[in-house]
């Protein structure tokens, strides 16, 4: 029994589903197989092309280097895998970056990877499922990764393997009845106000503001207007209107418009309501920017433009 440790790379289609389901076919044919975190970065040399998802994934079989690099082969070749350019953008690579089994100098296939110790992301997932892989001869992969460790490469998600679940479901459906109980707060807590004092005044101001903010975003954001966390199939990224300043507005604006009603209407148990649909948003936005990252590539990019996330938290 042979332990190996085997890169996956994609940066063109749905990178996510190419790696998952490459995952779910190696683990068919082989045992105790632990998948690294999933990390992206930028190409490492080839033409002009997308940012690539990396991972590692670790497991054992009796199958020898050449007969699962045949395997890998055909798993890439099912996933529409073309050759035409050296180190071009694909759907699927998969390489074997290094086993237990001692060093390999064939025709077909050299192991360890002769290129994997310089490069920050097959070392860093390497990290998380083999730690002891020799990726050059008696160097151990901690010393490798302070080499390389000025690479750089974003964690997108440690659980990727499987489907994302209830999650998103559930902060929506808080969502919704954080919003019905804001409601019926204001409308049992809240007096009609008898005079226009500063109180007012703020209040009818963050109303509108939060209104505004809300259809500007609405409008920009199109058919990707969603109250699921989970981007659409073939949504795309929007950076334009409000989103140019703040990332995820909608959720600024409905927070200052629940805000604005609840000082125009006098009732502290709604504002004390939006203070808690206020610390949801961050979690849901916080989670929701885990899978933008995975489903367009150029995510990082745009929050390394736009730092703001929700006010006063990020
Ligand atoms: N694979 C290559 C060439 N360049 N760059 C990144 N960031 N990730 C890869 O997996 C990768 C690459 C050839 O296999
Ligand atoms: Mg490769
Ligand atoms: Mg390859």
């Amino acid at each position: 029994m042979t332990r190996y440790g085997v890169g996956l790379g994609s940066n063109l289609g749905d990178r996510l589903e190419n790696l998952r389901s490459a995952v779910s076919e190696i683990s068919a044919f082989t045992n105790n197989l632990h998948a690294s975190s999933l990390y992206e970065s930028a190409p490492v040399g080839g033409p002009e092309q997308g940012p690539y998802l990396n991972a590692v994934v670790a497991f054992d079989s009796d199958l020898e280097p050449v007969d699962l690099l045949h395997r890998l082969q055909a798993i890439e070749a099912s996933h529409g895998r073309e050759r035409e350019v050296q180190w071009g953008p694909r759907t699927l690579d998969l390489d074997i970056v290094a086993s237990d089994a001692g060093p390999i100098d064939g025709p077909e296939l050299i192991v360890p990877h002769p290129r994997a110790a310089e490069r920050l992301f097959v070392v860093k997932p390497m990290l998380d499922v083999f730690r002891d892989a020799e990726l050059v001869p008696g160097g151990s992969l901690k010393d490798l990764h302070q080499e390389v460790a000025d690479q750089e490469v974003d964690l997108v998600a440690t659980n990727w393997v499987k489907d994302f679940g209830a999650k998103g479901r559930v902060l929506v459906l808080l969502q919704m009845v954080l919003f019905v109980v804001i409601g019926i707060l204001l409308v049992v807590d809240g007096t009609v106000p008898s005079g226009i004092g500063w109180v007012e005044v703020a209040g009818f101001f963050a109303t509108v503001l939060g209104g505004l903010l809300a259809w500007r975003s609405a409008v920009a954001l199109g058919r990707n207007l969603v109250p699921m966390p989970e981007p659409i199939a073939g949504g795309s990224l929007v950076t334009e209107g409000p989103f140019r300043y703040v990332r995820h507005p909608i959720y600024t604006a409905i927070v200052l418009g629940f805000a604005g009603v609840s000082l125009l209407f006098n009732s502290w148990f709604a504002a004390l309501g939006t203070a808690l649909l206020y610390l949801l948003f961050a979690h849901k936005s916080r989670y929701e920017e885990g899978l933008l990252r995975i489903a367009y590539p150029n995510y990082q990019a745009y929050v390394r433009r736009v730092r703001f996330r929700i006010p006063f938290l990020t």
